[in-house]
């Protein structure tokens, strides 16, 4: 059986690739709500709707024997219910960057970047607050990001200083740790690093979703056998072409990708 990943676009590639390399005999099939994103100014019942559309859409069609939603407004927003409401166990990607977040802060000043739907939520800052009482976390909405990466102008000559002018404040508030919280950020990973200099650690909560993923598996004895061979199905809602292309650059060559 394939584990069911979704996002509103190609955000959550950066979880797939994760799991691709860390579970290398899962096969995986993955869906980008590309004509539907952005999901974050929307409202979180219709982005609680829109997940659970994709959510039955893996489990009719793919026989899906979990779930990642690879997305943090997604996860913000429809986590709790599909936990509730599924037959198949269900994560989502916030805890992960929580618990990643604070195990790598030293200062206790963590700053999050995210969609405004996710910054909305709370969700960061109180979890983040519950786990380390006296932190401090200064989280910012920027939806601008998301969109460079759903247009493939993320590698673009001025991304860098745009970067820097909008992350300015991070640098004066003195954080020692970044939440990329939205799955699109690790694609600006490179530039948002350069803007605020290497006394501040980027977290990918992408990475520990996929551990998690890889232990809830092992746990409930659903891993597939070592000598599985996986595949990849991505889809999308939107164009395929902008989406294959993104995907290859991202993703690389080591897999076979179907899209
Ligand atoms: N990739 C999504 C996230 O992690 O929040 C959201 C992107 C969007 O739809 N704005």
């Amino acid at each position: 059986k394939t584990i069911g990943m979704m996002d509103s676009g190609i955000g959550g590639l950066t979880v797939l690739k994760a799991a691709a390399q860390q579970m290398p005999n899962e096969s995986i099939a993955y869906v980008g709500d590309t004509a539907r994103m952005p999901y974050g100014p929307r409202n979180p019942a219709e982005v609680a709707k829109f997940t659970r559309q994709i959510a039955d859409y893996l489990i009719q069609e793919h026989d899906i024997k979990a779930l990642a939603i690879a997305c943090n407004t997604a996860t913000a927003c429809a986590l709790p219910g599909l936990q509730a409401e599924l037959p198949i166990p269900v994560i989502g990607v916030i805890d992960s960057g929580v618990q990643s977040a604070v195990k790598t802060s030293q200062s206790k000043k963590i700053g999050v970047i995210a969609t405004q739907g996710t910054v909305d939520s709370g969700q960061y800052q109180a979890e983040i607050k519950a786990a380390v009482p006296d932190s401090q976390v200064f989280a910012q909405a920027e939806p601008d990001f998301v969109q460079l990466v759903e247009q493939n102008r993320y590698q673009d000559d001025d991304v860098p200083a745009l970067m820097a002018d909008h992350l300015a404040a991070f640098k004066e508030e003195g954080i020692d740790t970044l939440v990329l919280g939205c799955t699109h950020f690790p694609l600006l990973a490179p530039a948002i690093q350069e803007a605020l200099g290497p006394d501040v650690t980027l977290v990918d909560p992408g990475i520990a979703t996929a551990e998690q993923l890889a232990k809830i598996l092992q746990d409930q004895g659903l891993d597939a056998d070592d000598n599985h061979e996986a595949n990849y199905n991505l889809s999308t809602t939107g164009s395929v072409e902008t989406f294959s292309e993104i995907a290859s650059q991202w993703l690389g060559q080591e897999h076979d990708w179907h899209f």
